[in-house]
Formats: C-alpha cells, sequence, structure tokens
C-alpha cells in the first residue's frame, strides 16, 4: 500500500514536471538526411556540446542521421507539432512553408559563397529567419551547402538545350519545380532517400546537388556526369520547435540560440574540407567532371522563376537587399 501511493506520489510529481517543461532536463531530438559524418550533423552534434556545458549537463542534443525519422517534408511537420525539437534541412525544404526562404534558393541569386555568407550572416538572413516564427519555427542558423550542379545518368549537360525533356528530380519545392519548367525539363519531387534508386532505375535521368551530397549519397555510381551549372547557392537551414522553444525559460533559448551560431564557423571550416574531398572521391570512383557549361544560358533562362516566385514587392526588396550585399 506505502510503495503504491509513494509510486503514485512519484508519477504525479513526474507529471507536474513534464508540463512545467523548462523545469526538466531534456535530450533535444534533432533530424537530419545526412549520414553521422556530414558537416550539418556534426555542427548539431557540436552545438549539443555547447549547450550541455552552459546548462551545467542539463540538456543535450541526440541527432539522428540519415533520414532515421524521416524526409525532410515529414520531419519539418514532426518540429512544427514539437514530436521532434529540432531539424536540420535545406531551405527548399521550407519553400512552401514561408515564401521568404525561397529567395535565398533562387537561382544565381548569390555572386559567390563569400557574397552568401555575408548575406546570410547579415540583416537579410536574420529577417529570413524571422519569417519562420509564425509558421511555428525558430529559425537558429543557416549552414553552407556550396553550389548545386546537375548530374545525369545518360549524357552530360552543357547547354541548356541539353536538358529538353530531362526527367530531373527536385526536391519538393514548387519553385525548384518552376526551375526546371524554365529549362525545359520536367521535374519530379522526391524525399533525399529515394532518390539513388530513382537515379538506378531510370525513374529519373538527373538530380542535382553538391559535391558531399553526390559523394555521400553514392548518386556518383550510378550518375556519373557531373556538369557544373552551379545553378544554386540554397543554404542549409536549422530550426527549433516553436511549441518546444515556448516552454523554456528566456536564458535557455539564448544558450540554444547562441550555441547554434557559434556551430556555423565549426560547420564550414568543416564544409570546406569536405567539398574539396569529396570532389576527390567521386573523380576517383570514375565521375567525369564537365566544367565547360555555357551558365549564361542557364542564368538567361531563369527569368521566369523570379517573376513568379520573387515577383511581390516584399520579396522582390529581399532580392535587391542580396544584390546589393558587397
Ligand atoms: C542536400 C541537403 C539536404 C537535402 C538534399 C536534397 O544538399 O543537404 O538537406 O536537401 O540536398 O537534395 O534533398
Amino acid at each position: 500500500m506505502k510503495t503504491r501511493s509513494m509510486a503514485r506520489a512519484l508519477l504525479g510529481l513526474a507529471v507536474v514536471a513534464g508540463f512545467a517543461g523548462a523545469a526538466s532536463a531534456k535530450e533535444f531530438r534533432s533530424s537530419d538526411v545526412h549520414p553521422m559524418d556530414y558537416p550539418t550533423v556534426t555542427a548539431v552534434v557540436q552545438m549539443g556540446k555547447l549547450i550541455n556545458e552552459r546548462t551545467n549537463g542539463k540538456h543535450s542534443v541526440k541527432v539522428f542521421g540519415q533520414s532515421a525519422l524521416g524526409s525532410e517534408k515529414d520531419t519539418i511537420e514532426q518540429t512544427k507539432l514539437g514530436a521532434l525539437d529540432m531539424v536540420r534541412v535545406n531551405i527548399s525544404a521550407f519553400n512552401n512553408i514561408a515564401p521568404e526562404t525561397v529567395v535565398p534558393a533562387l537561382p544565381f541569386v548569390f555572386k559567390s559563397t563569400e557574397h552568401m555568407r555575408r548575406v546570410l550572416d547579415g540583416p537579410v538572413g536574420e529577417d529570413i529567419l524571422k519569417a519562420l516564427e509564425p509558421q511555428g519555427f525558430i529559425g537558429l542558423a543557416f549552414y553552407d551547402s556550396g553550389a548545386r550542379s546537375f548530374y545525369t545518368t545518360k549524357k552530360p549537360i552543357k547547354t541548356v538545350a541539353d536538358m529538353k525533356g530531362m526527367k530531373v528530380r527536385v526536391q519538393q519545392s514548387d519553385m525548384w519545380v518552376a526551375m526546371m519548367q524554365a529549362l525545359g525539363a520536367n521535374a519530379t519531387p522526391l524525399p533525399y532517400a529515394e532518390v539513388y534508386t530513382a537515379l538506378k532505375t531510370g525513374v529519373v535521368d538527373a538530380a542535382e546537388n553538391n559535391w558531399p551530397s553526390y559523394d555521400s549519397s553514392r548518386h556518383y555510381e550510378v550518375a556519373k556526369f557531373y556538369s557544373r551549372t552551379e545553378h544554386s547557392l540554397a543554404p542549409e537551414l536549422l530550426v527549433f520547435s516553436k511549441r518546444v522553444w515556448d516552454g523554456l525559460p528566456k536564458d535557455e533559448q539564448e544558450i540554444i540560440r547562441k550555441a547554434a551560431k557559434e556551430s556555423v564557423p565549426f560547420m564550414r571550416k568543416q564544409w570546406d574540407d569536405r567539398e574539396t574531398a569529396s570532389r576527390k572521391t567521386v573523380e576517383g570512383g570514375g565521375a567525369q567532371v564537365i566544367s565547360d557549361i555555357d551558365k549564361k544560358s542557364f542564368q538567361s533562362a531563369m527569368q521566369p522563376v523570379y517573376d513568379k516566385f520573387a515577383g511581390d514587392a516584399k520579396l522582390k526588396a529581399l532580392v535587391k537587399r542580396i544584390q546589393d550585399t558587397n
């Protein structure tokens, strides 16, 4: 009898602690589509270490990689509901949720990696992160994702004309679908984890990504022509569930925000090394790199995408602020 009432009292305490949220220690769960050694994953692990130190061991972060918790689209949904605490995705996965996120994914919007970093580290970046809040997310940080280029299974792409009628896998974003239409190709939106099989079985003829993803996903084994179109520098994005966030005390929110920002230079260092290493791996693994690309032909085909997805005054202004950043 005594033990039972004690157990009941303990259970009551646990419930109260659960509701209080803020009072209880937590292992924040974060999702990623990449393997555990990928720079987006190691950066979030690093951020978790900082959080753990600075909350004196109270909170920690556990990253689930390799799409173990689901696709980017699904894990964003879970994060909104608070079933997941954090998610690291490419910004394109947010395109259909918050229109401001379309802007940094737009083709050829940045002049260089340095330009992209300066823009996202500044007020434009902050405004885009803030635009996520009404949708249920706290935007914590942007990570690098390098330049995305097309890779194909049958024949290399050199000019826009080569893309005519090609079936191209894209991320689950209407803007990306429109981009393929503008290039004369047919877009097939698919979760990342399904791309290898889609390329292998001929469901698609092409996909596009940066060096590290082309390498770690082993897409280079099934699509060996890598054409350096470098059409988008769409960055990576790390967000926290607003639902979970609102239950945390201010000082802990600050610790999380700061740790996320501090993980950015850590990530960039790893990213730069990884781009070089991945390029070596894919070339060693038989990929044929095509550098002689008519980039102008790609760039000039993109106007309809800008008109449709960055046509209103607010987004046009955001594009202009990017172009005006040195
Ligand atoms: C990668 C990115 C992933 C995912 C993937 C894709 O570059 O890091 O988050 O968006 O591309 O193409 O689905």
